[in-house]
């Protein structure tokens, strides 16, 4: 025993920490006993059983992979699998696009969009002359966190407005408008995370217009690829936009939803500047930022991404599975709209169909979704977030009785 130490331990004065906001979620469910609960917390998708899903194409690559006595598991360069790199930035930029045909991306693999975001943050904060990231509200609730973790200065602008439950585009412009020359703008790329309301095409061609005549620099949070419109190119737009008026910008990929990696931890982070000198500059950086976080990413996701990308059949494959899952996600998002109808739930619920993406940002507050948990074993977001493709045609009147209960009884 020791005075300082009362009962034997230096670590007896660490203080609990708080469950994570998201991930915490599962786990309150996996304790909760009942044969009717429902996880709606994490983005992850379901099929109609309720299960998590394995591509077919998935394992298709695996199989390949096991079969090939030419792999081994040697350390992979700093920067990740070269092959995987390029064609990562050819899915989200376009094969065509002119600043991948002049060498002016530098792309690194990532540990998924979290830790491809926290690369670009780590490497904004070392060698970008402005510290201050913009972020939408509200937000993926980790954006915040990574930033300030990686020594950028965190402020906020408009995106949704609750009264419409739509685009606050007026506020968004307002605020990006008021921004000091050089800051940083974190946009979602498409199916924004938790509201599911994109700006238009239209939209979207203002805020470039305002971000380049202010020099404001983009970082593009591309974790939904394919999942908003079930379209790969529809859904990188956004992003392609900005990339060919010939202006910088940074662009996190992650593969958790789009291919189903999600314990994988494959993602990319991708650089476009201005000349291929410059981008092979930056790359040599964000070696010595990679190097002493986890020295090179992990082989086996990213082989299979590469093996899948790089061949006609297999991506084809992968373009209708992808596909498949963000129709079911739509499909759940028209039952659950009409069957709050036919109950005749009180409020508009138009929104659960306009929405994109994932996520329904349904306007329930704390005190219903902690209702909705308690009597329903009903799990969620506190936000009001629902993960649609958690939901299936078995779980969905189930659902629609808790909203219809806790909108009737909790104001
Ligand atoms: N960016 C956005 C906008 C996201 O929604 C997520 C995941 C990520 C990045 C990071 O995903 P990676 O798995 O690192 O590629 N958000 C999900 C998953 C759970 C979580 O919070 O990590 C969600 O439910 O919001």
């Amino acid at each position: 025993m020791n005075s300082q130490h009362p009962d034997g331990s230096v670590f007896s004065n660490i203080v609990r920490a708080p469950e994570d906001p998201i991930l915490g979620v599962t786990v309150a469910y996996n304790k909760d006993t009942s044969p009717i609960k429902l996880n709606l917390g994490v983005g992850a998708y379901r099929t109609e059983e309720g299960k998590p899903l394995v591509l077919n194409v998935v394992r298709r690559a695996e199989q390949l992979l096991v079969n090939d006595p030419s792999r081994v598991k040697e350390y992979l360069p700093i920067v990740g699998l070269a092959e995987f790199n390029k064609l990562s930035a050819k899915l989200i930029f376009g094969a065509d696009s002119p600043a991948i045909q002049e060498n002016r991306v530098a792309t690194v693999q990532g540990l998924s969009g979290t830790g491809s975001l926290r690369i670009g943050a780590e490497f904004l904060a070392r060698h970008y002359y402005q510290h201050t990231i913009y972020i939408p509200v509200p937000t993926w609730g980790n954006h915040p966190k990574i930033f300030t973790i990686a020594g950028l200065s965190v402020k906020t602008y408009r995106y949704y407005d609750p009264e419409t439950r739509g685009l606050d585009f007026k506020g968004l412009l307002e605020d990006l408008g008021a921004a000091p020359t050089g800051a940083i703008v974190l946009l979602h790329a498409c199916a924004h995370n938790p509201t599911g309301v994109d700006p238009t095409l239209e939209q979207w061609e203002q805020i470039r217009q305002l971000m380049r005549s202010k020099g404001l620099l983009p970082f593009f949070d591309s974790a939904y690829q394919g999942f908003a419109s079930g379209s790969l190119d529809a859904d990188a737009q956004s992003v392609r936009m900005f990339v060919a008026d010939g202006g910088e910008c940074l662009a996190a990929q992650s593969y958790a939803k789009n291919m189903g990696l999600y314990g994988e931890r494959v993602g990319a982070l991708s650089i476009v500047c201005k000349a291929a000198d410059v981008a092979s500059r930056v790359e040599s950086q964000l070696k010595l930022v990679i190097r002493p976080m986890y020295s090179n990413p992990p082989i086996h996701g990213a082989s299979i991404v590469a093996t899948i990308l790089k061949d006609s059949d297999m991506y084809n494959e992968w373009t209708l599975e992808l596909k498949a899952m963000a129709d079911r996600i739509i499909s759940m998002r028209q039952l659950l709209f009409d069957t709050l109808r036919d109950r005749g739930t009180p409020g508009d619920w138009s929104h659960i169909i306009k929405q994109i993406g994932m996520f329904t940002f349904t306007g329930l507050n704390t005190e219903q979704v902690a209702f909705m948990t308690k009597e329903y074993h009903i799990y969620m977001t506190s936000d009001g977030r629902i993960s649609m493709a958690g939901l299936s045609s078995r779980t969905v009147p189930h659902l629609a009785d808790a909203i219809h209960a806790a909108v009737t009884r909790i104001p």
